[in-house]
């Protein structure tokens, strides 16, 4: 199964912070897909429930310094 999970993030303010976050998503098992806005706030990641639920991945984006919270 693929769900699809839609966040805001809080505390990016550079396009290196964006490629921090997205490679922290990409990384993470059970992450299919992650693509994250600066101008927007906003990221969107393809994962696999049985593997990696929303709050692992939150924490995960909010061990890195950041803050995260999902919207759908
Ligand atoms: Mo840019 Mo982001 O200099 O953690 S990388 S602010």
């Amino acid at each position: 199964e693929t769900l699809v999970g839609q966040f805001t993030i809080g505390g990016m303010t550079c396009a290196a912070c964006v490629n921090s976050v997205e490679g922290i998503l990409r990384n993470l098992p059970g992450v299919k897909r992650a693509v994250v806005a600066l101008a927007t706030s906003l990221g969107e990641v393809e994962y696999d429930p049985s593997v990696i639920s929303k709050d692992d991945i939150v924490n995960a984006i909010e061990d890195s310094g950041f803050e995260a919270s999902f919207v759908q």
